[in-house]
């Protein structure tokens, strides 16, 4: 369903533990199936050599448009418990996950509270995300700069497209 309050959100998703690509399109659907939500559009999923703790096995990254009835903690709300259904192990900090949901941009709002900041603070340092996130919304402009633009400024060396488009995740 949808409603005129609806926002449009942007989300990136990243696993490197297990079967990323099944974990991955498993949260999609998960969210997809929410009441209030639905996934309008999805990047093709990527090969991504691991950023921040370099000695971990490579990635699998992809961004998301959906369009969602939540306020942006009921959006986050809704991922933590998606990731906690999907298993996910909390251990190390920017270590190994089975899989990561985070929430880019909602709207065009900002959100700075315990446990919840949007624009996600890092996504402008990443290449895993902003190639992605460049795919499926080039134009969009965050902090005064199209995505495009941003991604353009980063090294994007060894981030490949492993799926042929955006339907790798409906299963
Ligand atoms: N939180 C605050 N703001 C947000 C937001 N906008 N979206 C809080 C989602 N969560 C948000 O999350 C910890 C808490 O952040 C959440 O419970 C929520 O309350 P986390 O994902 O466990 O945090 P983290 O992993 O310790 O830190 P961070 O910076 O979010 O790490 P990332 O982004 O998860 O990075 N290399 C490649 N190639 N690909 C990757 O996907 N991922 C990481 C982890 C490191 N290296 C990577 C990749
Ligand atoms: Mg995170």
């Amino acid at each position: 369903m949808s409603g005129q309050t609806d926002e449009v959100a942007y989300l990136s998703l990243g696993g490197n533990i297990g079967d990323p690509a099944a974990t991955m399109g498993a949260a999609l659907r998960l969210l997809d199936a929410d009441e209030r939500t639905q996934v309008l559009d999805v990047s093709s999923l990527y090969r991504t050599p691991p950023w921040g703790k370099l000695d971990q096995p490579e990635f699998r990254n992809a961004a998301a448009r959906l369009r969602t009835g939540h306020s942006p903690r009921g959006l986050l709300d809704l991922c933590l418990d998606i990731e906690r259904r999907l298993k996910r192990e909390r251990k190390e900090r920017w270590g190994p996950r089975l899989v990561d949901l985070d929430i880019l941009l909602f709207g065009d709002r900002r959100v700075d509270e315990p446990g919840l900041e949007i624009p996600h603070p890092r996504m402008l340092d990443r290449a895993f995300v902003l190639v992605p996130l460049a795919e499926i919304a080039p134009d969009l402009f965050v902090e005064g700069r199209s995505v495009s633009a941003c991604r353009d400024a980063l090294d994007c060396a060894g981030i490949v497209p492993v799926s042929a488009g955006g339907d790798w995740w409906k299963g």
